[in-house]
């Protein structure tokens, strides 16, 4: 890719309405609060989505957080210090320890702009395969399971591929086994604890080893790698980890300590689009299956995460869902449902476009930083 001398960035904390609620073990949405990055470089614009949430619930990293990490130390290391390659951002990051999600979007908006520079999109640049992803969608807990019956029912109608429910204590093997029951052997169905469980409650979840599921996603804690391992050993459901694995390296980890037998693959989470391709290497290499997760991405993050999970090793539908499961308008063209699929973008870079109008409706918040001018110069 061709080096870029980044000469300003711009950042916004957007605050988009949800078209229902989003419920999980750790909290319950009704907006979507995410920091956007534009890069601006002497070649070309690109831009990044920072997936952080307002609170530090699922993984360390909130807003404001980010947004102090991008302004004091993210953005100083990238801008006046000369041309940077797109993949060496990391790099240059690298002594900043965590904030991956604020890594992530600078890293993807200089992607996207180098991209942008010389007509390729995201999706060649990194090797994908595949002109369309099967969609799946996460669906919240809900207050009935009646409510549960027809939100699946509606998603079901829409053509989605895969359901994926939220549990949490008290809301776990009685909604599964309905969905199950109802919806017959055929249903693709998982379910996701978000970190809601302790090796304790293996009893209670050995009861979801006859439901047929997919996968259990993230039932103990973030460091739990050891004891994912041993609940693996009391469970026929594969454990697919998420919020622990944050990086190739405790991928190869976890997958060798038996703690996971499919991986959740987050851009965001482990500090970029470049290390989740490696991820998905990683787990290409054991045959572990892996599938792209979601953060409720606005159409940024989105075509960016269809572009990855068009990738070979990508072999379960992942939380990629049409825009309008989240959002009645997007900032950019709302990706739709064909099939049961979504398509993967082919214009340069990320390949959609964001409306200036609609970014600026749900903008609460920007700031441009620019490039020092060098010393030395007088004009
Ligand atoms: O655990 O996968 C998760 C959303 C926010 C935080 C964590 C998770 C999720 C989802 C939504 O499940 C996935 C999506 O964007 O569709
Ligand atoms: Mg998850």
């Amino acid at each position: 890719m061709i080096p870029l001398t980044p000469t300003g960035f711009e950042t916004r904390v957007l605050r988009i309405p949800l078209v229902t609620p989003f419920e999980t073990s750790f909290a319950r949405q009704t907006e979507r609060e995410v920091i956007l990055v534009r890069a601006v470089t002497q070649d070309a614009e690109g831009w990044g989505e920072c997936v952080t949430m307002p609170v530090p619930l699922y993984s360390s990293e909130h807003t404001e957080g980010a947004w102090d990490v991008l302004h004091r130390f993210l953005y100083p290391a990238l801008l006046g210090n000369g041309p940077v390659n797109p993949l060496l951002v990391a790099g240059r990051l690298e002594h900043v320890v965590g904030h991956r999600m604020a890594k992530a979007a600078v890293e993807l908006s200089l992607v996207d702009a180098g991209l942008r520079a010389t007509g390729e999109s995201f999706a060649s640049f990194l090797g994908a395969e595949r002109t369309f992803v099967p969609s799946g969608v996460s669906v919240g807990i809900m207050s009935t399971l009646d409510e549960l019956l027809s939100t699946v029912q509606d998603y079901l109608d829409q053509g989605y591929a895969r359901i994926k429910i939220k549990i949490k204590p008290g809301w776990d093997v009685e909604p599964t086994r309905l969905l199950r029951e109802t919806f017959g052997d055929g249903l693709l169905l998982q379910v996701d604890a978000n970190a809601a469980y302790t090796l304790a409650d293996a009893r209670l979840l050995r009861r979801l080893d006859d439901l047929d599921l997919l996968l259990i996603e993230q039932p103990l804690a973030e460091d739990d790698l050891r004891q994912h391992a041993e609940l693996a050993k009391q469970l026929r459901t594969p454990i697919c980890l998420d919020e622990s694995i944050v990086s190739a390296k405790v991928a190869a980890d976890a997958i060798v300590l038996g703690a996971t037998q499919a991986i959740n693959i987050k851009a965001g989470r482990v500090g970029g689009y470049l290390e989740a391709a490696r991820i998905h290497q990683v787990a290409l290499a054991h045959g572990i299956p892996a599938w792209c997760g979601g953060m409720l991405e606005t159409g940024i993050g989105r075509a960016a995460n269809a572009a990855l999970a068009a990738l070979p090793g990508f072999t379960l539908p992942g939380d990629i869902s049409a825009s309008d499961r989240f959002y009645a308008q997007d900032i950019t063209a709302p990706f739709v449902l064909d099939e049961g699929r979504i398509a993967v973008p082919t214009g340069p870079g990320l390949g959609v476009e964001v409306d200036p109008v609609r970014l600026e409706e749900v903008t609460v918040r920007s700031e441009w930083t620019r490039a020092p001018s060098r010393p030395g110069r007088t004009s």
